[in-house]
């Protein structure tokens, strides 16, 4: 069973004016304490993506762990640690087949069906969410709230990563509602160096 970090930073290039912008903002991050890094990148721009995964890759080394979002083969391509995927990528079995055992693989879901159907996939651990509004995803799913969390706690025994619109204030009471992780996009943005800190300070 793999161990979560209680702050899992996506960094969502769409944020960064500039490769160069997005690796500073890694290196506040990791400078905070953030062991555990997610990149996304939805501008379907697979070359791109590439060039930035493997920068960040090269910028950061060992220090963290990396997971590529959506795609296996740039996982693979820019040597990460690991694959997020959502409802609409690879399936978990495909992508374990290709990433191998070791490498970390976790999956978006958004309501207890999804839930328990990912908990029976190779999954190292589940994302449940939005937990709140959020407007750093097109088209989100509905909201499942706090009460969506503790659902989904009872429903899986693999880690659970909590996502959407959590911020310094509640999250406190989404690992209180049984998230061992919270993963975030915008509430790092601003300060990230200092609101990572604040992130593991209360979640301590
Ligand atoms: N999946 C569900 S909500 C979300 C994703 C990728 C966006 C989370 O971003 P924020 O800014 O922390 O709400
Ligand atoms: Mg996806």
């Amino acid at each position: 069973m793999i161990s979560l970090p209680r702050l899992y930073a996506i960094i969502d290039s769409s944020a960064h004016r500039s490769t160069q912008d997005l690796l500073a903002y890694a290196d506040e991050l990791a400078a905070a304490g953030c062991t555990l890094l997610q990149y996304r990148n939805k501008s379907g721009n697979s070359r791109v993506m590439l060039e930035q995964a493997r920068e960040l890759k090269k910028h950061l080394g060992d220090s963290v762990r990396l997971v590529m979002n959506d795609r296996a083969d740039l996982c693979l391509a820019a040597e990460f640690d690991g694959v997020h995927l959502g409802q609409e990528d690879l399936s978990p079995d495909s992508v374990r087949a290709i990433i191998g055992p070791e490498r970390w693989l976790g999956v978006s879901t958004h309501n207890p069906e999804q839930l328990c159907e990912a908990d029976l996939t190779p999954a190292d651990y589940l994302a449940i969410g939005p937990v709140f509004p959020t407007s750093s995803k097109d088209k989100p799913d509905p909201v499942v709230g706090l009460e969506g969390v503790r659902r989904a706690r009872h429903l899986t025994r693999k880690p659970l990563v909590a996502i959407g619109g959590i911020t310094r204030t509640n999250a406190a009471s989404v690992i209180e509602a049984g998230a061992d992780s919270v993963a975030v996009i915008s509430d790092l943005l601003r300060e990230p160096r200092k609101s990572a800190e604040e992130f593991f300070r209360i979640l301590r």
